[in-house]
């Protein structure tokens, strides 16, 4: 495997040299350096953004169809590489190399969507309320987007964000990331080699407090039209707040506290299998990651029996072998999780796991694929009797645990599934079309599984939440081009005279006749 050496921000196509300069390490190997990341100051932000308006004008100019083909093109890119870039993916923040293939099959998915809507990019005729008088409506680009994304989907979630974006004839500035750097440099590339010109995606690899500031610098110098983030919700304030002050509407996917409902009709092995997924795939790194198993008392015991044996006996480790997961991103998520494993009380019974927190030679797992001591590895681990008065139950823990609910009658299991404030995704096991469509209604999650697991969704069903999840804005599809674009309204008048709208209308009768 090729050792990538110097990673960091590109302006028109050229690496630049950052602040300080950091060590890349392999989460699911730490001995292996993927290379040295250039970490850029609010400055080269704000430079990236100046150039980024720069551009926009000549990129708008390009025929919708023409930068359709564009991404077309980047989508076979793309394609060509998805070995290559899945491997990336495994290396560089430790997902599991099949799911790293479907996260690159999502960047096509998205790309093979979005070519062809540059052949639609439809707007509409109206009819005028006056005779030689027409209307028309035209989709317009935003301008220049700052994108900001985290690293549990490092190049789909991105693709999410900066194809449509493109698409529609935006420019972008895009931060991932700064714990995976490299994967963001190789989809740039894919981007520059599908002929999008420099300039049109600038890069910049930040920390977070650089980030803040470049981004608001840039706002108030007026380069920015669109902020859009994915990330935490503490996070998503702030952007929000800042975004606010300059009349900028920002795209906000955030946090879940994703529920998973078992009904008393459930099919269990199915909902146990969607609850092992959904809570330990990606080591519950996914922010559609089960957050509560809400499951009804009379299957309680049932559930969490077999909820536990598969989670003793799924196979948890090197990531480029068939695992269920590996490691945890970088070092900050471990920390992260570990911390939320205080929150476990004696009142709580936990079981699935051989030991707490770290996976090492003196806190073993059974049965481990690889070497643990080599990578960031946390122990799986159920943690029964929450109660909607537990922090492990308000908060998203973003590592492998499953807190596990239990209710009695369905208002019970609504109020449990809406109650930690986020909205993202949610999930009902049941056979009774009454409980599916009640928990649809009643449920405040953007996205609804039934019989399914939390996360998972589909790249052109609209994606986002509610609450702490987000600000109500959806990606992914058709949906996502209201984000991408404002509506511009035209009206042409070709009666010769002057027509006042409200006022030169047809009269109506004066007399009231009410026979019908
Ligand atoms: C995220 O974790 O930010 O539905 C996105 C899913 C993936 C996307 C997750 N397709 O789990």
């Amino acid at each position: 495997m090729a050792t990538l050496h110097e990673l960091g921000s590109r302006i028109n196509g050229e690496t630049v040299d950052g602040g300080e300069v950091v060590e890349l390490r392999s989460p699911g190997d730490l001995d292996d350096v993927i290379g040295r990341v250039n970490l850029a100051t609010a400055d080269t932000f704000l430079k990236a953004a100046a150039a980024a308006a720069a551009a926009q004008d000549g990129w708008a100019a390009t025929p919708a169809p023409v930068r359709g083909g564009a991404i077309g093109d980047l989508g076979r890119i793309v394609a060509n590489n998805k070995e290559a870039l899945a491997r990336l993916v495994t290396r560089e923040i430790g997902k599991p190399y099949a799911e790293a293939l479907g996260e690159v099959q999502e960047v096509i998915d998205t790309c093979v969507f979005f070519a062809s809507e540059g052949r639609r990019l439809y707007g509409q005729t109206v009819p005028s309320e006056m005779p030689d008088k027409q209307l028309f409506t035209f989709r317009e680009p935003v301008g220049t987007m700052a994108v900001i994304t985290a690293g549990n989907f490092p190049i789909a979630v991105p693709s999410w964000y900066l194809v449509p974006a493109l698409l529609a004839g935006n420019t972008v500035v895009w931060k991932p990331a700064e714990y995976a750097p490299a994967i963001a440099d190789a989809f740039v590339r894919c981007i520059e080699a599908a002929g999008i010109p420099a300039g049109v995606v600038q890069l910049v690899v930040a920390d977070g407090q650089e980030t803040a500031a470049g981004l608001e610098q840039a706002l108030e110098a007026g380069h920015l039209h669109k902020v859009g983030f994915t990330g935490s919700s503490a996070v998503g304030r702030d952007i929000a707040a800042l975004c606010g002050r300059h009349l900028v509407t920002p795209t906000l996917e955030l946090g879940g506290k994703n529920p998973l409902v078992v009904m008393p009709d459930a099919d269990l092995d199915l909902a146990v299998e969607g609850a092992l997924f959904s809570g330990f795939g990606t080591a519950g790194q996914r922010c559609t990651s089960l957050g509560v198993a809400i499951v009804h008392e009379s299957v309680h015991a049932t559930f969490l029996e077999r909820f536990t044996r598969a989670v003793e006996a799924a196979a948890v480790g090197d990531p480029y072998e068939p695992v269920l997961f590996g490691p945890m991103i970088s070092q900050r998520f471990a920390d992260g999780f570990e911390k939320w494993l205080g929150e476990i009380q004696p009142h709580h019974r936990t079981s699935g796991s051989q030991g707490l927190g770290r996976i090492t030679a003196d806190n073993p797992r059974d049965g481990f694929v690889g070497d643990a001591s080599k990578g960031l590895f946390e122990h799986p681990v159920i943690v029964d009797g929450v109660t909607a008065e537990d922090a492990l139950y308000r908060n998203e823990t973003f590592g492998p645990v499953v807190p596990v609910a239990t209710f009695d009658g369905f208002d019970e299991a609504i109020a449990l599934a809406n109650g930690h404030g986020y909205g993202l995704s949610s999930a009902i096991y049941t056979n009774d079309p009454t409980s599916a469509f009640r928990f649809r209604e009643q449920v405040s999650a953007g996205m609804v599984s039934v019989n399914n697991s939390t996360s998972g969704a589909e790249a052109h069903l609209p994606f986002g939440g509610n609450g702490k999840s987000g600000n109500g804005a959806r990606q992914s599809g058709i949906w996502m081009l209201d984000q991408v674009t404002r509506w511009q309204s035209m009206n042409w008048d070709f009666s010769g005279k002057l027509q006042k709208a409200q006022m030169d209308v047809a009269e109506m009768e004066a007399d009231l006749d009410f026979t019908l």
